[in-house]
């Protein structure tokens, strides 16, 4: 544990009254879900940004990115939420007042046992109209994967027919108002902020951490790699998120079980 969280931070958690635990992609790195950013491993070192999150890319090439989406989303099917995203179910069955907000498009801290994650950046797994924004189902378990690479048409929209579209924001897009509303205001008013695994470099979501601290909230960062968030962490734990969180709640609340070491 001591190379891992120091005595400060799990002393700070564990009396902080409201929680915030603000994740990114390297929250579910150690799952098998790649980062955006990352070196050698980042969606972005081998796709274009540009033709595949925004919404003029699913205007010229439906297809193309909507067979991308799909590829996604069933890979994270196939994923198990780790060790680090139980640790943050447990940090809201410890602290008083939590709550998890996220800039993921996967269901792991839904499926770890968070209570109602905050989406910032929406869902692969929620589908909706390009054109009435009516929901649309996400294709059924029994099609065929889409494998990388692979153009799939979208559906139509069953109210009027235009394509289905992944339901995330693309770049350009604006948030969800309800929950970037809701961010912002459980980051005003927390006493304690958990960044894990984000750059910190996408906008309006890097400002939630900032935020919190501008109102003099306790910002304690999870990441193995330094970030622009440094400059407003009180504490930075350079750590992978699935040895780090663990290692954390154990530390301020003795449970659950420390990970196994190697
Ligand atoms: C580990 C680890 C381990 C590894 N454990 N850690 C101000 C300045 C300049 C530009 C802008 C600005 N404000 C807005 C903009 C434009 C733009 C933006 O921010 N661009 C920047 C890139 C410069 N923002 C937007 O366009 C946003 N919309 C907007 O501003 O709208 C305005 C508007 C208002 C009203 C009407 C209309 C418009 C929308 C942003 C949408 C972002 N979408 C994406 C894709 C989602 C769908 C999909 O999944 O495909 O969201 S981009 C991508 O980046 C994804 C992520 O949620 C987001 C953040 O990435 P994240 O999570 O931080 O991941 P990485 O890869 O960057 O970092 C991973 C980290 O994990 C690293 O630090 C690792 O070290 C670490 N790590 N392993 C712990 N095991
Ligand atoms: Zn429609």
């Amino acid at each position: 544990m001591a190379e891992l969280v120091t005595t400060e931070a799990a002393a700070m958690l564990g009396q902080a009254r409201r929680v915030v635990v603000f994740t990114g992609a390297g929250m579910s790195a150690e799952s098998g879900v790649p980062t955006f950013r990352d070196a050698l491993t980042g969606l972005w070192q081998r796709y274009d940004a540009h033709a595949l999150a925004t919404p003029e890319a699913f205007r010229d090439d439906p297809a193309l990115v909507w067979g991308w989406y799909e590829w996604r989303r069933c890979a994270v099917r196939r994923a198990q939420p780790h060790e680090g995203h139980l640790a943050v179910a447990a940090i809201e069955t410890h602290a008083p007042h939590a709550v998890v907000i996220t800039q993921n498009v996967d269901d792991l801290h839904e499926r770890a046992g968070s209570k109602a994650p905050v989406h910032l950046h929406g869902s692969l797994f929620a589908p909706r109209c390009s054109a009435c924004a009516q929901p649309a189902p996400p294709p059924d378990g029994t099609a065929e994967e889409p494998i990388e690479g692979r153009r799939t048409p979208p559906p139509r929209c069953a109210h009027c027919a235009a394509p289905v579209r992944p339901g995330v924001v693309w770049f350009g897009e604006a948030l969800p108002q309800q929950a970037l509303e809701a961010a912002v205001e459980e980051a005003a008013s927390c006493d304690l902020l958990l960044t894990v695994g984000t750059s910190g470099l996408v906008y309006p979501a890097a400002e939630i951490p900032q935020v919190a601290a501008r109102m003099g909230a306790t910002v304690i960062q999870v990441n193995p790699q330094p970030t622009p968030l440094d400059a407003v962490s009180d504490v930075n734990l350079r750590g992978p998120a699935a040895r780090v969180l663990p290692a954390l709640v154990q530390a301020a609340w003795g449970d659950p079980e420390p990970p196994q070491s190697g």
